[in-house]
């Protein structure tokens, strides 16, 4: 299995901060320049890291910002760095998506799993070759879409994750029945990152208690006035929630 450093940082995080929280940061609230983005991120990461286990990357940040970002992020949180870059594409383009993600300072990436065997496997051997980071593989959705072509397909999906060495997977929290679907699937090695809490609709700690071992929240937070006490919340309110 591919990513044990990468798992072994996110849990230490996970019990520094006493926090199964994730925080998907996808975009910028305020003007990209380099001293404005400088400040922005810096003030969020001050606020809220103390109650992160990890830090998620979007698109759209890296687009609108460039791919240091990553390692701007990491440096300035001291979080282990997850480039959702979502990779769905032939391997040798997949190969090179991956890399520049690692080289830019991602310690996981996420990748598709409809894509199929070759295109994960690549993904794995850069990370293996980048010195053990992580490959999470997205076998299901938190939207209501993926419930009409990538949910039908999700345990196939799951168990070629397993198969191809991932170091986790990513789980609907939006549909806690199939996060307990995918812990039968993917077993008790296998990370299981679920988005979907807050926004989306999905309660906090719901997911968890299904056989997750990661919360992901995004908008909640980051368009919230005041991300360090929303962040704190979060974290406490999964704490709680998953142990009812
Ligand atoms: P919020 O809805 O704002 O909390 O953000 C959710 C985050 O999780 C975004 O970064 C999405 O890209 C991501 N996400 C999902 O929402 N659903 C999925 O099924 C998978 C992901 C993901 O791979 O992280």
């Amino acid at each position: 299995m591919v990513g044990g450093k990468f798992r072994r940082e996110m849990l230490k995080k996970a019990e520094e901060n006493d926090s199964r929280l994730i925080l998907a940061l996808d975009v910028l609230r305020g003007p990209a320049e380099a001293t404005a983005l400088s400040r922005e991120i810096a003030g969020l990461l001050s606020e809220v890291s103390d109650y992160l286990s990890a830090v998620k990357v979007g698109y759209p940040l890296v687009l609108e910002t460039g791919i240091g970002i990553l390692r701007e992020i990491r440096s300035g949180s001291g979080l282990p760095v997850i480039a959702d870059f979502k990779i769905a594409d032939v391997p040798h383009i997949s190969r090179k998506i991956s890399h520049l993600a690692y080289d830019a300072g991602a310690d996981a990436v996420i990748v598709h799993a409809f894509v199929g065997r070759d295109s994960m496997e690549a993904v794995v051997e850069v990370a293996e070759e980048k010195g053990d980071r992580g490959v999470i593989v997205v076998p299901n959705m938190s939207h209501p879409g993926a419930e009409a072509f990538i949910e039908p397909a999700s345990e196939r999906m799951a168990k070629l994750a397993v198969d191809i060495g991932a170091t986790g997977v990513i789980g609907p929290a939006t549909r806690p029945d199939e996060v307990r679907k995918l812990r039968s699937w993917v077993g008790e090695r296998l990370l299981i990152l679920t988005p979907g809490v807050g926004a989306q609709g999905a309660m906090p700690g719901e997911a968890i208690k299904n056989g997750a071992d990661f919360e992901i929240v995004g908008r909640a937070i980051y368009e919230s006035e005041e991300p360090g006490k929303v962040a704190k919340r979060m974290r406490d309110a999964i704490n709680e929630g998953c142990k009812t």
